[in-house]
């Protein structure tokens, strides 16, 4: 039995094999790179992929399911080659969802306090203190409330902000106002002073943060975007912190990554970035993950968290 490998170089090979082979000892791991060892395709079971090399899948005819190595399915979606009728199995992993909620948390945090207002208080030797609201004054609203966006909206509620999320289906979650649908989109993100994106990037949500969307929040507002690049038409948000609302925003994701070296956004005053960093698979508990599901479906079950190719995520 063999499970392909084979990622970009944005994620760690060197600590992913020691942790499949020691979650998966039935399996031979063969790691695919386009200069490496020919590989026997049709003994092939199992994929294991982060943005794969165009064709290669289709190549594996004995292909029982693929699992994407992060939570965001667009990159392997896009890829034409993709085999038709094998689950596509997204990461779900506590300790992505963990790193997840230490993002958000901290750069609503740091917003809600005014921390980069300090920041350029700094440079300028400036001593000057300032009054922030109780969290209960302060209004998050999340884009998405699965895995990510309703850990994180709990963890919020907990920490006692008002919170609401955006979502396609209604939730009930504890403290957390339900808006969904798009007739919900325009009120939900009037209520917003820190908008924060975790949704799936997919036809319906390619960006979705538009000129509109950010003249639809409240004065003095924030936004957090660590879903995708693509959500956000980039040069309607520097339009609006040029203007003056959002009054900033922290971005993990980009249209281009690496975000390129003569990019304006790094120099944007009012913009922070993190390189995708919001929060990394570890390949201790995501090979633990992915290997729960192999082990179902070989009792004859099906993986958890299939992506919905109609719905794109
Ligand atoms: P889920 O699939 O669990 O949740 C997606 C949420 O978005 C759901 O609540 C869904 O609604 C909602 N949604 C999807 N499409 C629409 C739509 N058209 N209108 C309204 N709501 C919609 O995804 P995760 O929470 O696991 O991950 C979210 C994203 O986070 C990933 O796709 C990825 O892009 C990003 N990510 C970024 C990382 C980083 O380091 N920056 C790390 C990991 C993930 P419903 O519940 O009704 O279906
Ligand atoms: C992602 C991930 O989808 O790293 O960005 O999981």
């Amino acid at each position: 039995m063999a499970i392909l490998f084979t990622t970009s170089w944005s994620k760690d090979t060197g600590r992913w094999i020691p942790a499949l082979k020691e979650n998966l000892p039935d399996f031979e791991i063969v790691t695919y790179t386009r200069d490496g060892e020919p590989v026997d395709w049709d003994a092939i079971d199992y994929a294991i992929v982060w943005q794969p090399p165009p064709g290669i899948l289709k190549q594996c005819k004995n292909l029982k399911a693929i699992f994407n190595m992060g939570a965001g399915v667009d990159g392997i979606l896009a890829n034409a080659d993709l085999p038709e009728n094998i689950p596509i199995v997204r990461l779900v992993d506590p300790c992505l969802t963990e790193g997840m909620v230490e993002y958000v948390v901290h750069w609503v945090l740091h917003f809600h306090r005014g921390f980069h207002v300090y920041r350029d208080y700094q440079a300028q030797n400036k001593w000057r203190p300032h009054w922030y609201p109780r969290p209960s004054d302060r209004r998050v609203g999340i884009l998405g409330l699965g895995e990510l966006g309703g850990a994180c909206a709990k963890q919020l509620v907990q920490m006692g902000f008002d919170v609401a999320g955006w979502s396609r289906s209604q939730k009930n979650i504890t403290g957390v106002d339900s808006f969904y649908g798009h007739d919900q989109f325009e009120p939900f993100l009037n209520r917003s002073q820190i908008l924060v994106c975790l949704l799936p990037l997919t036809k319906e949500t390619e960006g979705i943060i538009d000129k509109k969307a950010l003249a639809a929040l409240p004065e003095k507002s924030f936004l957090i975007n660590a879903a995708r690049g693509k959500h956000v038409v980039g040069d309607d948000l520097v339009a609006a912190l040029d203007a003056g609302n959002p009054l900033a925003a922290a971005l993990d994701v980009f249209d281009e990554e690496p975000l390129p070296a003569d990019s304006p956004i790094w120099q944007h005053p009012k913009i922070i970035v993190t390189p995708h960093v919001a929060s990394l698979t570890s390949p201790q508990t995501a090979s633990a993950e992915i290997a729960k599901d192999i082990y179902l479906i070989s009792e004859g079950k099906p993986p958890r968290h299939i992506v919905d190719m109609s719905r794109g995520y």
